[in-house]
């Protein structure tokens, strides 16, 4: 007989949610199915052959060096490249005691989270908001509060509004997550002034920020927005970059830049968790980044994602019912699509698989599940640009068999007032 154990597990590990996009990510491998679930890059922009000669040269030159294990805090020739990186680029300015390299940027979610949350502390997050960020907090037991976003990204007044009454009640946050750049899910970008706005309302209540900005590289049109760290004067942001993007996600390679209080803090607490990044992943994207192949790969995949993107929102135009909104990314990886408000994307979800087609529901984007009924999330940037079309076509049919099937139902409840992107 198989045993149980669960009553042994910690209060902590009961309290975690296994992630909706890893676990679509299983269903969404039958080759049938054209999945806009993950937020994948397409891998035919891997650029292997760089990846290969790199490789090459170093296991040839540097074999001993790149195979040992490594500092914690990261191989420090990678930690200088992305130092002048970031100030050429971002106007950030870092240096080696500012910089911690972790597995993945989801590393630093999970690190900075055991570093600093209690059970039951406040974190504030944007409605919607990434996954497998609130995971992490809630994997320590964080509260969330949300904070509806609207084309223009998280609204400051409203993030104010709400803070203000948390304190009012006695209840304090730390800190606040936002995606400022091509968010994840919803794929809308904080202007400058309302970053400066919400970097105002942080420091009044003396809160910390985590800048997530795996996408900010990605711009496809418009003009670059400086990273909330860049305008940060008081060492208030923690700012998170990745490879993922960039490189490849298979490297499990990202960096976050800190004060060095907090860096020292982070590193401690990575030390339990791997000891260090692998170490051979590093001195890759070291070379990659010297040998200038970086630059010249953004160049190449934001031509091919800015293809798929407008692939995406003529299909959507060309075969969504009425009724059917949608946001209009600059760059990265996702649009946001929210249904009339009849349409549960949750219970359409089985006729979308029986029809080959996926995505995620809007609902696994709100901590707590509250919001995002009548939306999905659409990833451009994975499949070909011929399935980008049929799968939308799929889509536009699986939601207008749905929108008769509850046509009469729940009319009226629509909460997309004021431009607030939401579902219901
Ligand atoms: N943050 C956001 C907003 C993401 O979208 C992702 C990946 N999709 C991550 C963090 C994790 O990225 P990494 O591969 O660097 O762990
Ligand atoms: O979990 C993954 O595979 C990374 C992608 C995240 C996402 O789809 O948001």
């Amino acid at each position: 007989m198989v045993q149980s154990f669960s009553h042994l597990f910690s209060e902590r590990a009961r309290g975690m949610r296994a992630s909706e996009i890893r676990e679509l990510l299983k269903l969404t491998q039958r080759p049938e199915i054209i999945s806009f679930a993950g937020g994948l890059p397409n891998p035919e922009a891997f650029p292997i052959k760089d990846i290969k000669n790199i490789t090459d040269d170093l296991l040839t030159k540097r074999g001993p060096q790149v195979l040992q294990y490594g500092t914690t805090e990261g191989v420090t020739e990678l930690r200088e490249a992305l130092a002048a990186r970031l100030k050429r680029d971002k106007g950030i300015d870092g240096d080696l005691k500012n910089i911690l390299i972790t597995s993945g940027s989801q590393q630093g979610l999970d690190l900075f989270s055991k570093v600093f949350i209690d059970p039951h502390d406040i974190i504030i997050v944007s409605a919607p908001t990434y996954l497998g960020g609130t995971n992490a907090f809630a994997s320590y037991q964080a509260q969330m509060e949300s904070v509806p976003l609207d084309e223009q990204g998280m609204i400051p007044d409203l993030l104010e509004e709400r803070l203000w009454k948390l304190h009012r009640h006695g209840k304090n946050s730390k800190m606040i997550y936002i995606i400022p750049t091509f968010q994840n899910p919803a794929g809308v970008t904080i202007s400058e002034s309302r970053r400066k706005k919400i970097l105002d309302v942080v420091a009044n209540l003396d809160m910390l920020v985590v800048e997530d900005d795996p996408y900010s590289e990605l711009r496809f049109d418009g003009d670059d927005v400086r990273s909330m760290k860049a305008l940060d004067k008081e060492d208030r942001v923690i700012y998170l970059g990745t490879f993922s993007k960039i490189l490849a996600p298979g490297f499990r390679c990202a960096w976050l830049v800190a004060s060095e209080e907090i860096c020292q803090k982070l590193t401690v607490a990575k030390q339990s968790t791997d000891l260090c990044t692998n170490t051979f992943g590093q001195y890759v994207a070291y070379e990659y980044i010297a040998r200038k192949m970086v630059d010249r790969h953004i160049l190449l995949i934001r031509k091919m994602y800015k293809r798929k993107r407008d692939i995406m929102l003529k299909a959507f135009a060309r075969y969504f019912p009425k009724g059917v909104t949608w946001t209009k990314p600059e760059g990265g990886m996702f649009a946001w699509v929210t249904t009339p408000p009849a349409v549960d994307t949750k219970v359409m979800f089985d006729q979308a698989i029986a029809n080959n087609v996926a995505y995620v529901v809007g609902t696994a984007f709100y901590p707590m599940a509250s919001g995002g009924r009548n939306s999905m999330r659409l990833n451009f940037t994975h499949p070909t640009d011929e399935k980008i079309e049929e799968g939308v076509k799929r889509l536009g049919s699986v939601i207008e068999a749905e929108i008769g099937a509850t046509s009469g139902k729940r009319r009226g409840i629509q909460r997309q007032r004021n431009g607030i992107i939401s579902g219901v």
